[in-house]
């Protein structure tokens, strides 16, 4: 019998399932290096804790590691049904809240090392976490995909920690009771960008699509289709931060200005950026979690689906 031990948290009502304990060690390295031999040599790992019988498409997995620079909180890989994930807002927000709960962390700044980068979470008094996030930009404005079925397609693509197409213009209703029909528009844009070569700086793959609606309670309303075809029930910290650089980029969200980001199901995040002094855009989000589940999982070397169901 295997055994990996478990915090489940949950985002704005996004699932992150923290693992405190049981992979295989990684060696050192950088964590780009260390979720690469993650991928490599580990996979089935990823695939025991996200998919079902014990996960299912919405679980966000997150690798707690030992941080390269000692004077960092932790390091984390993040991972989902499909693969790997660069970083992810909502589940470092659960992260840090996992921390506090196993009492390694108090209020105050955390740094975080994850593959594209380390981050500064600060855990707020209030239970509340904010993430400054890897800088954020801009790659292409309205730019035309071809997408089977719905036609010209014009959306902005951008890096907030993954690689985002963004679409405002889509005739869709981004609404709770509509999620059928925007899986269907959202992955036939992600297939199109993929069939048509369409893809981020250094050939990252434009993975996540995130849609956009006004919304009485926010600034905005917004769907994200996540790799691996599960959507974002948070409102996406990384879609979120992409967003931000595109309304800097358009001139309409300044410096320090509050954007309340939120999500399909209703749940919010507040956004806000600064610019480096190398005029780079850093994105801040906050948002909170709630822990939801303590656990070891079990993998019976008897069990066929023990590793996963892989379809
Ligand atoms: O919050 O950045 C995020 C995220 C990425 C995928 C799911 N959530």
């Amino acid at each position: 019998m295997k055994r990996i031990q478990i915090l489940d948290s949950h985002t704005g009502g996004e699932p992150t399932r923290l693992v405190i304990g049981g992979f295989p060690d990684l060696g050192t390295g950088t964590m780009a290096e260390r979720r690469e031999r993650l991928a490599r040599e580990h996979d089935a790992w990823r695939a025991a804790t996200v998919l079902e019988p014990r996960g299912s498409d919405v679980v966000v997995g997150a690798l707690l590691c030992a941080p390269q620079d000692p004077a960092n909180a932790a390091a984390v890989i993040f991972f989902n049904n499909s693969g790997y994930l660069g970083m992810c807002g909502h589940g470092t927000i659960g992260l840090v809240a996992s921390l506090a709960y196993m009492g390694r962390i108090q209020p105050g700044e955390h740094r975080i090392e994850t593959p594209v980068g380390t981050v500064t979470t600060t855990l707020h008094t209030d239970g509340s976490v904010s993430v400054r996030n890897v800088p954020a930009y801009r790659l292409h404005h309205q730019l035309a995909v071809d997408v089977p079925g719905y036609g010209r397609v014009v959306g902005d693509v951008a890096w907030g920690g993954n690689w985002f197409f963004l679409i405002s213009d889509h005739g869709q209703r981004v609404a709770s009771d509509n999620l059928e029909a925007l899986m269907h528009y959202s992955c036939a844009v992600q297939q199109a960008l993929k069939d048509q070569g369409i893809r981020g700086d250094n050939g990252g793959e434009i993975d996540h699509i995130e849609l956009f609606a006004d919304d009485d309670n926010a600034d905005s309303r917004n769907y994200v289709l996540c790799p691996g075809k599960a959507y974002d029930r948070s409102p996406c910290g990384t879609g979120t931060s992409a967003k931000i650089a595109c309304l800097a980029a358009d001139g309409k969200l300044a410096p320090g200005a509050i954007w309340r980001q939120a999500s399909i199901i209703g749940s919010q995040f507040e956004a806000s950026y600064t610019l480096q002094d190398d005029g780079k855009l850093v994105p801040t989000l906050r948002g909170r979690a709630y822990m939801s589940a303590e656990a070891t999982l079990l993998i019976d070397d008897a069990d066929p689906f023990g590793w996963g169901i892989r379809l």
